[in-house]
């Protein structure tokens, strides 16, 4: 199995953009003057130093196209409701952008053919719905290091946020709207790409057109589907019910690890 871990000692020392940098450019990160601790987070540590040191860099299995599913399951949202995505379908997303903002130092506002014009990754992997059920797919998209490294992190920026176009009706408090988000070590795994495409085409709506995450190393849940922002923060207890995502919200860990 492939892995780009780091020395211990200069991990635990690592932190914001200095890692981003730090995994992009594979380099010798000791010399890193921007040193900001990611483990003294207030946030309980459920990716605390075990963990942190243990597997969370090594790569999810690839697989070749004789593995790809026949049928791929649409999951959660199928479709989002309500005008605003009906016009994005109807005119095949000319008009949508994604934005990447918050904690940077240059906002993005991205079309899809921006997205398409910018380094790509393929990869075919096993996605894992905590429902039970499994499915082989072959994703393209931009790694999302790359959105990263061009908007530039500010050193406060801890979490990436997933803003999605999708919310359940049923949730009468008003925290409907579908979110998830991910540590900055996840943010920068070679495998994590926001994706525009499953086996060679574009995105259906029920895979999460025109953009769904794809972050190898968790569970299905996590796997934003109808992203329109990326938010960089240093906090999300502000966000939805303050778990950090929609799932993790109504109980599930926020850090889902497989
Ligand atoms: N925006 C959004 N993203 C989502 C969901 C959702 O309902 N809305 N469901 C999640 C769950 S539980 C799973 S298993 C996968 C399903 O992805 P798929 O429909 O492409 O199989 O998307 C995840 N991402
Ligand atoms: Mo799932």
């Amino acid at each position: 199995m492939r892995s780009f871990r780091l020395p211990r000692r200069r991990f635990l020392t690592l932190g914001g953009a200095s890692l981003g940098a730090a995994l992009l450019g594979g380099c010798d990160v000791s010399d890193s003057p921007d040193v900001v601790s990611i483990l003294d987070s207030a946030e309980g540590l459920t990716y605390r130093a075990q963990r942190l040191l243990g597997g969370r860099h090594s790569m999810a299995r690839e697989f070749s196209a004789a593995d790809l599913s026949p049928v791929f399951k649409v999951n959660g949202t199928h479709k989002p409701e309500g005008d605003e995505y009906a016009a994005l379908v109807e005119s095949n997303f000319v008009d949508w952008r994604l934005r990447v903002d918050g904690l940077v130092a240059r906002p993005l506002d991205l079309s899809l053919e921006d997205l398409r014009n910018l380094p790509q990754r393929t990869q075919i992997t096993r996605h894992d719905c905590v429902e039970g059920w499994s499915a082989v797919g072959k994703w393209q998209g931009v790694p999302l290091s790359i959105l990263l490294q061009r908007a530039g992190l500010l050193p406060a920026a801890r979490f990436a946020v997933f803003h999605c176009a999708d919310w359940y009706e049923h949730a009468l408090d008003g925290t409907g709207q579908y979110y998830e988000s991910i540590d900055l070590i996840d943010a920068f795994h070679p495998q994590t790409i926001l994706a525009h495409s499953l086996n060679d085409a574009p995105l259906p709506v029920g895979h999460g057109a025109p953009l769904r995450l794809r972050v190898e190393r968790q569970l299905g849940y996590k796997h934003a589907k109808y992203v329109m922002r990326v938010e960089l923060t240093d906090r999300f207890d502000n966000i939805g019910r303050g778990k950090g995502g929609f799932w993790p919200d109504r109980g599930y860990e926020w850090y889902a690890g497989i």
